[in-house]
């Protein structure tokens, strides 16, 4: 039975556990080179065993070595792999996976897939099984259609604006489009791959499966040309937030007939998460001020009606009393997501709380009942989350604190000592007694194992600060990849945020990268006119009049344009100046 309480505010807090258990200051901190090397074999230890045992099927079964589909057959957890073979410096393997993609993935099969992700759920909404494919399956595509070309993979004319990856990942898209039609432009759940939304499909569909779209969408009709897929996503996005409470708090489902909320719950976690983790993941992606606003404004109520002693509770939507003090190991994305806003402090504060509950039990829970300090009835289980490696590295990337590495070498400990069996690892059913489910999510290469090699591998290219980069021609001019700044998709498939300059090189963008190069190149002008001054003795002089070759004449030449409004960078104050700029496909090497 599902766990629902309505506890007075003053005995809550009372009850609340104060950061007690973080990590002592005499924590050795982990050897990073150590630890990369023994992420690298648990990636290959599961890896190869799929491809052995389990490919084609979508997920591998580690406890009868053999495969399953989930809801899908697209072999989802090759597809997962993918990217992160890359990053652990695998390019012959992830050549060869490009080319079995492409001879073994069809969308034009009698299936009935998930938008993002379909609940079995009782009727208190707590009792969920995630089935996550298309949408996973598109940013899977997405992310290695643009890695590709750094992977060494002989891309087509026209890259990163055409190639075969990103036609698959298209089609998988342009499957769930028919879902989207609905009166309030919410998607439906489930989608019929050959026939579209099924006659009497139910209307009830989480939030997360609603505002989980815009990162993937929008890159998809930046690289296409063909809006529709970021039209449909910021619709959603746009209902979403028009349908929240007075007290600025959404549900957790709603009827995306009538946009009602059929569960009242408001939390950060399970049918949630996703769609806060979009609305700064496409500000940042997009520079859109407006998503980014959203974010914040719902921050501000999250805080106000949920955290208790940065810990983060479940509210009524409506009323904002607590009606369930749980802590969902699904919520421990939230750290990253507040360093992603520069929130470094709160952020830092809530991980240790987690971080409590992780060395209780050498790993989170699906429920953690806080006021009780232990797990919740049926939801001991452990499915190898990533959730709490995915904010340690977001953390140490912004703070270099050890103690994020500590939490990294605890996760590889205990993941191989409780859940590794001779062909892979095997979801922990019951973190008390360490029995284990025949199960190994894909998201397990496709997340935990990548988080961790990222937080034990700080030059991985993935952290490139823009001081990198490689220009690319394209069918619209010059456009600058692999600098930095790459995006997360929720299931961790990286996105180059430059690439969504490549294909529409818009006039105005032109303009603003141009202005930028000139305020840069006179700051640098001035700065080095400035030091030989100084160094050779007198005051400093503005520089010479017309004739000059600086860019200011290069105005006068340049047709007028309408005055633009100047959009400030929306990038996150933990990031450095070059990797600003890298976020317009232009970079600036300042060594300043
Ligand atoms: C993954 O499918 C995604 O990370 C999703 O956002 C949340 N659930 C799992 C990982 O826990």
């Amino acid at each position: 039975m599902p766990f629902r309480l309505l506890v007075p505010l003053g005995l809550l807090c009372a009850l609340l556990p104060l950061h007690h258990g973080a990590p002592g200051p005499g924590g050795t901190a982990p050897d990073p080179a150590h630890y990369r090397e023994r992420v690298k074999a648990m990636f290959y230890h599961a890896y190869d065993s799929y491809l052995e045992n389990a490919f084609p099927y979508d997920e591998l079964r580690p406890l009868t070595c053999d495969g399953h589909d989930t809801w899908g057959s697209f072999s989802l957890t090759l597809i997962d792999a993918l990217d992160t073979l890359l990053i652990l410096g695998n390019v012959s393997e992830f050549q060869r996976v490009v080319e079995v993609l492409q001879d073994n993935v069809d969308f034009d099969i009698d299936v009935n897939a998930s938008v993002f992700e379909t609940n079995i759920r009782d009727p208190n909404f707590m009792e969920v099984i995630f089935y996550q494919t298309l949408h996973f399956v598109v940013g899977g595509l997405l992310s290695a259609h643009l890695l590709s070309k750094k992977a060494g993979v002989e891309v087509e004319a026209g890259w990163p604006c055409s190639g075969p990856l990103l036609r698959m990942a298209e089609e998988a898209a342009r499957k769930l489009l028919p879902a989207f039609q609905t009166p309030t432009g919410m998607p439906y759940g489930t989608v019929n791959l050959l026939h579209g939304v099924n006659p009497g499909e139910t209307p009830v569909t989480c939030t997360a499966g609603i505002g989980t779209f815009i990162v993937e969408f929008a890159t998809l009709s930046s690289l296409t040309g063909d809006p529709v897929f970021e039209d449909v996503a910021r619709v959603a996005l746009m209902r979403l937030w028009e349908s929240r409470s007075d007290i600025g708090l959404v549900g957790n489902h709603i009827d995306v007939l009538t946009g009602k909320w059929v569960a009242q719950d408001s939390g950060i976690g399970a049918g949630v998460d996703s769609y806060f983790e979009y609305l700064v993941k496409g500000a940042i992606l997009l520079q859109d001020k407006k998503l980014m606003a959203m974010f914040l404004e719902y921050n501000k109520a999250i805080r106000n009606y949920t955290r208790f002693d940065d810990w983060y509770l479940w509210v009524q939507m409506y009323k904002g009393t607590v009606s369930m003090p749980v802590f969902q190991s699904l919520e421990a994305y939230w750290p990253g997501l507040q360093s992603l806003i520069g929130d470094i402090d709160n952020a830092m504060r809530t991980f240790l709380n987690y971080y409590t509950v992780w060395k209780q039990f050498g790993g989170l829970p699906e429920f953690y009942n806080i006021p009780q300090g232990y797990t919740v009835e049926k939801r001991e289980g452990y499915p190898l989350r990533p959730e709490l490696i995915e904010s340690a590295m977001y953390l140490y990337r912004a703070t270099g604190d050890p103690t994020l590495l500590e939490l990294g070498r605890d996760a590889v400990e205990s993941i191989e000592k409780i859940s590794k069996v001779e062909c892979g690892f095997a979801t922990i059913k019951d973190l008390r007694d360490h029995k284990l489910d025949n199960r190994m999510e894909s998201f397990f290469l496709a997340e935990t194992v990548k988080y961790l090699y990222l937080l034990f591998d700080p030059t991985n290219f993935i952290h490139n600060n823009g001081s990198t980069f490689d220009a690319v021609i394209t069918p619209y001019g010059e456009c600058i990849l692999g600098a930095g700044g790459y995006i997360f998709n929720t299931e961790a498939h990286p996105i180059d945020p430059a690439a969504l300059h490549c294909c529409q090189r818009l006039k105005e963008e032109q303009w603003e990268v141009e202005d930028l190069m000139r305020e840069f190149y006179s700051l640098k002008r001035n700065r080095s006119r400035f030091q030989k001054k100084t160094m050779s003795s007198g005051p400093w002089q503005p520089p010479a009049g017309p004739g000059t070759t600086s860019s200011e004449n290069q105005d006068e030449t340049r047709e007028k344009r309408p005055t633009k409004q100047k959009i400030p960078l929306l990038s996150c104050p933990s990031q450095p100046f070059t990797s600003k700029l890298a976020l317009l496909g232009q970079v600036f090497l300042d060594s300043s």
